[in-house]
């Protein structure tokens, strides 16, 4: 689905920012208020007021507002007095940098991809900044080349970067479980359940990182990103930004300076472990019901909470490095200790490693979140009780297959593909263009990771098997992605003469998360103009030849058309960019729509396999031909109002029923 389902409300939100759209999953905290006190463990346990009060006391001059996870992370950076922030947009974190950037006094930025962004921040961090990233879970695959090291360098403003998890895949390739990187880099990890602790929490975590010297991580998952709940703000806190001194030893990681500093990383590992032993963001709940008690943290915390309101519960704030002897006082006082951990057993494994006697994923799933529905029966079951059936929250919508906007520019492309897909192995990438895999297109037939299309269509190419060996191979980018990592990769194509045809889908938008600016849009975060970036120019740079370069409008299809087969049969690169405008961006404009007409219609169905969803069948049957051949008839018709007079389903239209509204005559096509 690819933050498919984020990308109209985010549309919504960025285009529309008088009507901004609010998306509750079901809020699950009734617990706000509860008392909780101290046992034989050295963790302090706060009444929940206290704790709220004694985090942001200041705050209590500003009126509680509703915000999101991501709107709360982004007022507590700038609150830390962050001065620059960058990110790459990845749902369920793109919104973190787009409230930020609403914020004065912060440079905030979109980066080409999240190892950049990273490396702005270090980059600030360095010059005496306190300095912020944010990215999706698998942005920080992308970003750990950077990460990894500067871990052995440390900071000198503040940096946290703020990484969410699409905790049971909503909208991404996979479900991976950001905490490992706190294990793998040596970096302390916070994770809030909520909007108030996300506020807070991005505070103490510039604390944290400067007392330490460190990075620190701040994981968030898509259900305390996109819930909305009260928050209780404060100010902004300027800081005296001290300039950059000079110091090879300190910022110079050759091997002579980085093993000198493993040796300071362990030390550092060891202090924050204490620390983690009485740290003020880890809090016990004494509950009633001794049989079993819990350590968990993030929105884990509320499914249980609301699951098992009287369990002794062990909430991490600081989820990394673990306050294990707490956890071994608090394991004395319960029958039983479960970790509910989302999503993979880390916690539980260190546990067990130091001899404390715990279960986890014998009773809780390893994957998607651990809701009431799937906590509750789960335990209750494990402690011998009947179970229920408790059905999960559903929503009531109708529910409809992703695909992609009426009129969507990537249309065409994926008309003519589903054309020439017996003859042609096709390289597919991360954006709106994945849904060419699905119905009625069914015309990608690899799909990995953002830029994956290049190096993979490279390697299809070059490891072709003798019943390949008449195919062409075609890669799918879009231009977002192609900025992102995969120009690098066309570079190789380029350096092995690759036999390879290049898509590049320019929408001047980084469509699937919401329609981000990028250096192809000439736009930064802010709206401002600034200079864009010119696709021909730098695929020509990259060394293809002139002569295999085309940029076309895909609203023309039979030239498109034309184009694919013939670069298809040219075995050297080539690239062919689209440069037609999403539909949902601001320079797009619509054009007068279509309309279909009933007597015209033969009911042959070319026009649905545009996939506009504009086109709508209006009943079938199934006629024999006079050859005696039994053929599916489909009748159609299009809602006007929905369409943007692209002309594309025109071109398929053998009968010509395809007509202008009122016979208006059609206009220029969309255009800026
Ligand atoms: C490493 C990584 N970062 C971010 C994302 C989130 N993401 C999915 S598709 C996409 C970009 C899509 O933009 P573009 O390539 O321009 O295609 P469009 O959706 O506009 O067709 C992004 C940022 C991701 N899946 N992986
Ligand atoms: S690229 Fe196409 S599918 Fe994606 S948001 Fe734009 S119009 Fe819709
Ligand atoms: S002209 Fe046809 S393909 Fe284009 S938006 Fe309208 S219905 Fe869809």
């Amino acid at each position: 689905m690819l933050d498919f389902i984020h990308r109209h409300m985010s549309f919504l939100r960025l285009r529309r920012k008088s009507k901004r759209a609010t998306w509750q999953i079901r809020p699950t905290w009734r617990i706000l208020g509860r008392r909780f006190r101290r046992i034989g463990s050295a963790i302090p346990v706060f009444k929940r007021e206290e704790k709220l009060v004694s985090l942001t006391a200041e705050a209590k001059t500003n009126a509680p507002q509703l915000m999101s996870g991501n709107d709360a992370v982004a007022r507590g950076v700038w609150e830390a007095g962050v001065r620059v922030a960058a990110a790459y947009p990845g749902t369920p974190s793109t919104e973190i940098l787009e409230s930020l950037s609403r914020y004065p006094d912060i440079h905030a930025n979109w980066a080409v991809n999240e190892k950049v962004s990273l490396e702005i921040a270090i980059g600030a961090s360095v010059a005496g900044s306190r300095a912020f990233a944010a990215m999706k879970h698998v942005g920080v695959n992308v970003a750990s080349d950077a990460l990894m090291s500067q871990t052995l360098a440390g900071v000198e403003g503040g940096l946290v970067i703020a990484v969410a998890d699409d905790v049971g895949l909503s909208s991404s390739q996979n479900e991976q479980d950001s905490r490992y990187w706190g294990r793998f880099g040596h970096l302390p990890m916070l994770e809030p359940c909520d909007s108030q602790e996300a506020y807070e929490m991005v505070k103490e975590a510039y604390e944290l990182s400067e007392k330490f010297n460190v990075p620190v991580l701040l994981r968030v998952t898509t259900r305390v990103s996109h819930v909305k709940s009260v928050v209780t703000a404060g100010s902004r806190e300027e800081r005296e930004v001290k300039g950059f001194e000079k110091d090879p030893a300190r910022w110079v990681l050759v091997p002579a300076n980085a093993k000198r500093k493993v040796g300071v990383q362990f030390e550092r590992d060891k202090a924050l472990a204490d620390y983690a032993e009485t740290c003020k963001l880890n809090v016990i709940e004494e509950g009633s019901d001794k049989r079993v008690g819990f350590v968990t943290s993030g929105p884990a915390y509320l499914h249980l909470r609301e699951a098992f309101p009287d369990a002794p519960v062990l909430k991490l704030g600081l989820s990394y490095p673990l306050p294990i002897e707490a956890i071994r006082a608090f394991a004395g006082t319960v029958d039983t200790l479960i970790v509910a951990e989302e999503t993979e057993p880390l916690i539980e494994k260190e546990l067990k490693a130091a001899g404390i006697e715990v279960h986890g994923k014998d009773v809780l799933p390893a994957t998607d979140e651990l809701t009431p529905n799937v906590v509750g029966p789960a335990v209750r079951g494990f402690l011998g009780e009947a179970v229920g059936r408790e059905e999960a929250f559903k929503p009531d919508v109708f529910p409809r297959p992703p695909t992609m906007c009426v009129g969507c520019p990537h249309l065409s492309v994926y008309y003519c593909l589903s054309r020439l897909k017996s003859k042609v192995n096709i390289a597919g990438d991360i954006g709106c263009y994945t849904l060419g895999a699905g119905h009625p297109w069914n015309a990608l037939d690899t799909c990995t990771c953002m830029g994956g299309s290049m190096g993979m269509a490279l390697g299809m190419d070059l490891g072709r098997g003798e019943s390949d060996k008449d195919k062409g191979v075609v890669a799918v980018i879009g231009d977002s992605t192609f900025l992102h990592m995969g120009m690098q990769g066309l570079l190789n194509i380029v350096y092995e003469q690759g036999n390879v045809t290049v898509l590049l889908l320019d929408n001047r938008a980084t469509g699937m998360t919401g329609g981000q600016d990028h250096p192809g849009t000439g736009m930064d975060i802010r709206g401002e103009d600034t200079t864009r970036v010119d696709f021909a120019k730098l695929v020509s740079a990259l060394g293809i030849k002139p002569e295999r370069i085309h940029e076309l409008d895909p609203g023309d299809m039979p030239t498109l058309f034309k184009a694919m087969k013939a670069e298809i049969a040219v075995a050297e690169p080539s690239v062919i960019i689209t440069n037609r405008p999403c539909t949902l961006i601001d320079c797009f404009r619509k054009d007068k729509p279509y309309r279909v007409d009933e007597d015209a219609c033969t009911g042959c169905a070319n026009c649905l396999s545009v996939g506009c969803p504009a086109i709508q069948m209006t009943r079938s049957a199934t006629e024999t031909t006079a050859k005696g051949r039994e053929v599916e008839k489909k009748w159609v018709r299009i809602d006007t109002a929905a369409c943007t007079g692209c002309n594309l389903c025109v071109d398929t239209c053998g009968p010509g029923a395809i007509e202008l509204v009122d016979g208006l005559a059609a206009g220029p096509g969309a255009g800026e």
